[in-house]
């Protein structure tokens, strides 16, 4: 949510000099619409686990996110949490094929990299590459006291509306097919988890500038 904290003292400050109460409530009603705007995602990231020799599953290297045969994996929880006042709304499948594509293995729809998780060394190198493929976004926890009921279902249909809820957050649970980054031959250290939403930035939001977070 932008606040432009400059303005609106200046203008209530105006107001008051003018003695005009109608005018005063008018300017702060105006003021609020205008600064309560438009959807804010904002990653999240915990549970996290290593995994030893864990068995890559037959989706999973059809999603080309793992090779066959046993992993070490780690894995974690993401949340995109809808902090923003109103709902995250990316469109039906059908209608945005630069947004979605047919998942053969799933038999449904994902955004195309829509979250990323990358794993950094503490010179700032690239130690591990995003390689969960897509993602169907869903009303899946609430995160905000005063949001409304849940409206997007996890469907991953072509027809069916895909976003997030003011208030909610689209969750993959550390337990999910490919929700985790291969870390075979890493070796012992200290690493960073950045982990992005929205990344490509394609459907707009209140602000960009905290859609990236790190974890060491
Ligand atoms: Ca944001
Ligand atoms: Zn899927």
């Amino acid at each position: 949510m932008k606040f432009e904290s400059s303005r609106l003292p200046e203008i209530v400050r105006k107001a008051l000099v003018m003695k005009n109460t109608a005018l005063i409530w008018a300017i702060i009603a105006f003021s609020i619409a205008f600064v309560v705007a438009g959807p804010n995602l904002t990653p999240d990231v915990r549970n996290f686990a290593i995994e030893i020799g864990y068995q890559a599953q037959l989706y999973e290297i059809q999603d080309a996110c793992i090779t066959p045969g046993t992993h070490n994996v780690l894995r974690f929880d993401f949340l995109s949490k809808n902090m923003g006042d109103s709902d995250f709304v990316v469109g039906r499948p059908v209608d945005r094929p630069d947004l979605f594509y047919y998942d053969p293995a799933h038999q449904h729809y994902h955004m195309k990299q829509f979250n990323q998780y990358k794993l950094y060394d503490t010179k700032g190198n690239l130690v591990i590459p995003s390689t969960k493929p897509g993602f169907c976004l869903d009303d899946a926890e609430q995160v905000l006291p005063n949001a409304g009921p849940a409206k997007f279902p996890s469907s991953c249909l072509a027809t069916e509306i895909m976003g997030i809820s003011a208030g909610w957050a689209d969750v993959y649970y550390a337990d999910l097919p490919c929700q985790f980054l291969v870390i075979d031959g890493v070796p012992d250290g200290d690493y960073t988890l950045v982990a992005s939403t929205n990344t490509a930035q394609a459907v707009p939001e209140d602000t960009f500038a905290d859609n990236t977070i790190s974890r060491g």
